[in-house]
């Protein structure tokens, strides 16, 4: 097991404690700090966060593997909730300002940025209902009915989680419930959560407390929306076809590239699965990029998973043959035309698009 030395900076301590799979060591690197009068919403997201979003580097540069990810990430939940627990119930502040519910849009599995967004709130003097990851949006507006808060927060941050984030939103609203929305999925500067018509959005805690704490007014239960009242462009159905036709559109697409590619024929079944995998991939960015009318988001994505395979020696010009074979079967969708032509121009600009010698990323 690697020490650092104490003196060195709090995120490098905890970075090498959750690193070597040492929970004990990285609560105490934490609870040592407490005690030298560091407080708790700085080790959150001071310390905690930035050492979470490192993990997410060192995973997409391949030096740490899954596994290794999922142990960090599960040191950094306890050590939270250590940070939480610590001392008696009386010693905690008092909920002092109103109540918030704190939820992941369904189908979300990052439950720790919302995890730091609820102790923020807390420790700031709100009552929260923490209700973690992949909340069915039923369940979270049940839950809502019930306890009646003054706002709801939504956190997402996978792209393609939009659409349902958009009907959650929506579902909130109809119900008097304003929401605040947050986390990757909103993109960096809040636009989506603003093309969704969330009634607020903020980049992270700190500015999340800072909203709540002036207040956001309730939205007109009465006023019924629908998706396309947001998002005009919806109109033209391409989103609507494009997500029916997902299963077809991927098996169509492994067809094709084993005609181009001879060799994937002797792919076994786990090398085939990945391939489909990738390419539902592909096709759900795509979707939800039709969906906000957005080229760049399709474009970031491409790049992201082209700097992924790139450091899992695979040849990023896969990418470009998919972009392809999607064309192909998409020919009467102009929008779409448009988003893959964006697409094929942002990978082809990239020096690591080089030509093709296998396909199959397996991340
Ligand atoms: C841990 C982790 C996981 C864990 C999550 C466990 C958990 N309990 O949370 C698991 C293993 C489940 C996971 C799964 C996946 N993950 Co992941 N994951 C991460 C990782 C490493 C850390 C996430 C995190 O906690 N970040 C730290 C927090 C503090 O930062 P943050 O998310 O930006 O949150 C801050 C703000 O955004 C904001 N905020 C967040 N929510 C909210 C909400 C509100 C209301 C407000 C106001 C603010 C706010 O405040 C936070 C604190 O300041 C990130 C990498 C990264 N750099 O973040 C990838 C990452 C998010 N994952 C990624 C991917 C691709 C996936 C998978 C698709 C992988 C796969 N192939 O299966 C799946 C998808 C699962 C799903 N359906 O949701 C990609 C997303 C890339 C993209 N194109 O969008 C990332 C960025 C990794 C990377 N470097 O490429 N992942």
């Amino acid at each position: 097991m690697t020490h650092t030395a104490a003196t060195a900076p709090l995120p490098e301590q905890l970075w090498h404690a959750v690193a070597d799979g040492d929970e004990f060591g990285a609560a105490d690197i934490l609870h040592t700090a407490l005690a030298e009068g560091v407080d708790e919403e700085t080790l959150l997201l001071d310390v905690i966060a930035p050492v979470q979003e490192r993990i997410g580097a060192e995973w997409a540069a391949d030096r740490i593997t899954v596994a290794q990810e999922h142990a960090a990430t599960a040191i950094n939940e306890r050590v939270i909730a250590s940070l939480a627990h610590r001392g008696r119930a009386g010693e905690r502040r008092r909920p002092d300002r109103g109540r918030v519910t704190v939820s992941c849009v369904d189908g979300e599995w990052h439950a720790l940025p919302a995890r730091l967004v609820s102790e923020v709130l807390r420790l700031r003097g709100w009552q929260v209902d923490h209700l973690g990851a992949q909340v069915p949006t039923s369940h979270l507006i049940a839950h809502l009915h019930r306890t009646n808060p003054d706002a709801v927060l939504l956190s997402g941050s996978i792209p393609t989680h939009l659409p349902t984030a958009h009907a959650a939103i929506t579902a909130c609203q109809a119900i008097g419930v304003p929401v605040l929305a947050g986390g990757r999925t909103f993109g960096p500067d809040g636009r989506y959560a603003r093309a969704l018509g969330a009634d607020r959005w903020a980049g992270d805690a700190r500015a999340a407390a800072a909203v709540l704490a002036e207040g956001i007014p309730r939205p007109d239960a009465s006023a019924v929306r629908q998706a396309v009242d947001d998002l005009p462009h919806l109109e033209d159905q391409e989103y609507t076809l494009v997500v029916q036709s997902r299963p077809q559109i991927v098996k169509q697409s492994l067809v094709d590239l084993e005609d181009r590619f001879p060799g994937m024929r002797d792919y076994g079944e786990d090398q085939r699965e990945r391939t489909a995998e990738d390419l539902a991939h592909i096709v759900d960015f795509l979707a939800t990029a039709l969906y906000v009318d957005d080229p760049d988001l399709f474009t970031q994505f491409l790049t992201w998973t082209a700097g992924i395979l790139q450091a899992r020696d695979v040849p990023a010009r896969s990418l470009l043959t998919g972009l392809e074979t999607l064309g192909g079967q998409l020919r009467d969708f102009p929008r779409t035309q448009r988003l893959l032509h964006e697409g094929a121009r942002a990978l082809l600009s990239l020096d690591t698009v080089a030509p093709v010698h296998d396909i199959g990323t397996g991340v």
